[in-house]
């Protein structure tokens, strides 16, 4: 079967604009006869049908396509593009690359690229350094559909509804990939929204956890009654969060937990248990299990916490350009998460934490410290920086730094600098000016030091 699924699927909404499947493919394929044998190809990824359709024509075409967050600022933005090797853009955006348009209509067929070629570079954030680029395959995308659509008995009588950003796995892969895939209607919110999840009359909802809780607290979650499942992911889904939607929407959300590196592996079922603060069981074709700091097996007894390896056909090519971090990552097949969990005999995970504190998740964006210190360090009165997460109750975390400043800088200053360089969402909320920060005896910064950890 072709990655994006059959042209007789159901009609797709972006934002305002309306579209059949007919008419996406017609636009793809005059984008694919254009970026055809390009190296890597960058797209501006605003929330829009042409993001949709520069995707799906760069996909048609078999070149990786490098989807771009619209709000990254210039160092991020240049970081994407050099690192990528990014040759075009689809598009609009001032990128400083040659463009070629989003429009007009082709009547090409292309043949399907090999399924083990990057389709994707997704650029996330590690502990340290710049964003990494994740080169996702077209059979990883195709497997990982595949077991979702069989465990959440997604089909093409479903109509999809999410609002999530078109550059990260959540919105784009699944939100809209798998709708192609699976044949079912899409509405693109355009944002996530409560009003506009509500307004939608979806029977398949995705949300981030900060999206659910936005859902209880603005009373839109009654009009979801009608729904068939609300999938929550990309961050734990408080047990609070949970309880109150089932309690206004009748509906105990389906979690799944993912990484960009391995698409979603592990899940609960539509025919099958949910249980509030656990993730569910691993995908079909997806082997999971729990080592120790030393290696060691970590029994699956349900308490005892080890680091979750993930074995599957849906993990990633490697890192782009990092052979040294790839192979540190994943070793004889099997993928280090970096999350803490505990499996039960009967199979149930539950992600108790990460193992390192240079990760932050705030508002289902994966935030690495060590990019936002050299960030604030950039700044010249900035002498030495800290970043860590701290619990927030619609975020679930933020991003505070502990700066220690040789002359006098506000708060605001030096939020708005991040800003200047980074995605919006990587700017810390708070910024503490402290005298010194605290350090072992090599100097190396204990972060579990700071207050708020
Ligand atoms: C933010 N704002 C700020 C600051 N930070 N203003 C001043 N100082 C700051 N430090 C601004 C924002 O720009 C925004 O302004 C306003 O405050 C509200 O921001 P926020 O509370 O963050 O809300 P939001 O903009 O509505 O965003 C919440 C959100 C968003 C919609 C939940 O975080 C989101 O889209 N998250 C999804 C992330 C995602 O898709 N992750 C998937 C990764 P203004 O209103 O003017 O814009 S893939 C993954 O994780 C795996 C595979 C998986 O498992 O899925
Ligand atoms: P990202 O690379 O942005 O895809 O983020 C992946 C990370 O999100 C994982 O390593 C987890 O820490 C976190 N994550 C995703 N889904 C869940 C979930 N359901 N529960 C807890 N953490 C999650």
């Amino acid at each position: 079967m072709a990655l994006l699924g059959g042209h007789d699927g159901r009609p797709l909404r972006v934002a305002d604009e309306k579209t059949t499947r007919e008419e996406l493919f017609a636009r793809a394929a005059a984008v694919a006869g254009r970026v055809g044998g390009a190296r890597a190809v960058a797209v501006n990824a605003t929330a829009t049908l042409d993001t949709v359709v520069a995707v799906v024509g760069c996909l048609l075409a078999g070149v990786p396509v490098v989807p771009v967050p619209p709000d990254s600022g210039p160092a991020e933005r240049t970081h994407i593009l050099t690192d990528s090797g990014a040759e075009l853009l689809v598009g609009d955006g001032d990128f400083g690359l040659p463009s070629v348009p989003a429009t007009g209509r082709g009547t090409a067929s292309f043949p399907e690229p090999p399924g083990g070629e990057t389709a994707m570079i997704l650029y996330t954030s590690g502990t340290t350094g710049p964003p990494k680029g994740v080169m996702v395959s077209r059979d990883a995308i195709a497997a990982d559909l595949d077991a979702l659509a069989e465990a959440w008995a997604w089909t093409a009588e479903d109509t999809l509804v999410h609002g999530l950003p078109l550059f990260h796995v959540h919105g784009l892969v699944l939100g809209v990939l798998g709708a192609l895939r699976t044949g079912s209607a899409l509405v693109h919110t355009g944002r996530p929204t409560p009003e506009a999840y509500a307004a939608a009359g979806g029977t398949l909802y995705f949300g981030v956890p900060t999206v659910w809780s936005r859902v209880v607290e603005s009373g839109a979650a009654e009009a979801l009654r009608g729904a068939r499942l609300l999938v929550s992911g990309s961050a734990g889904l408080p047990a609070p969060v949970f309880e109150a939607l089932e309690a206004r929407s009748g509906h105990r959300a389906v979690e799944r937990y993912g990484m960009t590196e391995t698409l979603i592996t592990v899940s609960a079922r539509h025919d099958g248990e949910r249980r509030p603060g656990q993730v569910g069981l691993p995908l079909k074709g997806v082997s999971t299990r729990l080592v120790a700091e030393d290696g060691g097996p970590v029994p699956h007894d349900g308490e005892s916490p080890g680091e979750l390896l993930v074995c599957a056909p849906t993990v990633f090519n490697g890192y782009l350009n990092r052979p040294e971090a790839t192979a540190e990552a994943l070793r004889d097949g099997w993928f280090r998460t970096g999350d803490i969990a505990t499996i039960a005999p009967d199979g149930w995970h539950r992600i108790v934490g990460r193992a390192s504190t240079d990760l932050i998740k705030s508002g289902g964006y994966r935030i690495g410290a060590g990019e936002v210190e050299a960030a604030l360090l950039a700044h010249p009165a900035v002498r030495e920086a800290a970043v860590i997460g701290t619990p927030h109750p619609d975020l679930g975390e933020q991003v505070t730094a502990f700066v220690v400043v040789s002359d006098a800088v506000g708060e605001r200053e030096l939020i708005d600098f991040v800003a200047g360089g980074l995605s919006a969402h990587k700017r810390p909320r708070a910024v503490r000016l402290v005298d010194s920060l605290p350090r072992n005896a090599l100097g190396k910064v204990q972060k579990k030091l700071l207050p708020g950890l």
